[in-house]
């Protein structure tokens, strides 16, 4: 499919707004500002801004814990969200929720969720909601390949496929789990193959065709720090130049006072 200019610059600006909200955030994260934890999407922009283009302000999303870069494709107010990351009442959430949980019922974003996979039987609950409606809405739920193995996620593949849902399952396998290679938490043919025994097809556009599929979109996150491009180690997956770049932007664990050499 060829994009106009206008589009490439649309998709293009919604990519920075989300890596500059993540950059942002590691500033007010190591500030000490930002409440909780939180996890960075950078890397992935151009999956979220690239699956929310193609759909319409009443198709919904749900997040996973990863979801800044989902919310601000899908059109959530950037200063909102900074504020529900810093706790304040004028958040999404009344600061209450804090990163993993941002939600606007009013652009149909049903809610990030920290609880690994569990958007994935939500999402597909909408989207039993919207064939029931009759309408021709659809749903995404944004997980990871970690999120891949859990049984919700079959669950709800299986009953998606047999009701036909319009629901796109978009499991982003950036191949670790938070930090531990996918080798080590995944068996068989990998992440898109688990979507076969429901017979849905992996690797396609679905959103396209408005009804159930799986969208598998595989990379490692990397960043213009070149970190990314450190030589992978057989035992832990990571280089250890890319661990330590990826510590610092993950900021999911006590990034100013170190972390145990042992985590991978
Ligand atoms: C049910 C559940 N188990 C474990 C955790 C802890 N946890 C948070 S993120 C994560 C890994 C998720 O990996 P993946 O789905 O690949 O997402 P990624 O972090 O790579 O984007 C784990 C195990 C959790 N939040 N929920
Ligand atoms: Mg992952």
């Amino acid at each position: 499919m060829k994009l106009s200019v206008e589009a490439l610059e649309r998709l293009y600006a919604t990519m920075v707004t989300i890596r500059r909200f993540d950059e942002k955030t590691v500033e007010l994260f190591n500030a000490g500002l930002v409440k909780g934890t939180a996890h960075s999407y950078v890397g992935q922009e151009a999956v979220a801004a690239g699956a929310c283009a193609t759909l319409r302000e009443d198709d919904s999303i749900v997040g996973n814990h990863r979801g800044h870069g989902h919310c601000i494709a899908k059109g959530a107010r950037i200063d909102r969200m900074m504020a529900e990351l810093m706790g304040r009442e004028t958040g999404y959430c009344k600061g209450l929720g804090g990163s993993m949980h941002i939600a606007d019922l009013d652009l149909n974003i049903l809610g990030c969720n920290g609880i690994v996979a569990a958007g994935v039987p939500i999402g597909a609950g909408a989207a039993l909601a919207a064939k029931l409606d009759g309408t021709d809405r659809v749903v995404i739920s944004f997980f990871g390949d970690g999120g891949a193995n859990q049984g919700t996620v079959h669950e709800a593949m299986n009953l998606a496929a047999v009701w036909k849902l319009p629901f796109i399952f978009l499991c982003e396998n950036n191949k670790y789990a938070l930090s531990t290679d996918a080798s080590r938490t995944t068996a068989g043919a990998g992440t898109a193959a688990r979507a076969v025994p429901a017979s849905a097809s992996a690797n396609r556009i679905a959103v396209v065709k408005r009804s159930a599929g799986v969208l598998a979109s595989a990379f490692v996150r990397a960043s213009d720090t070149g970190a990314g491009t450190a030589v992978r180690s057989s035992v832990t997956g990571r280089g250890s130049t890319e661990s330590c770049w990826w510590r610092t932007l993950s900021f999911v664990g006590p990034v100013n006072g170190g972390w145990p050499a042992s985590i991978s």
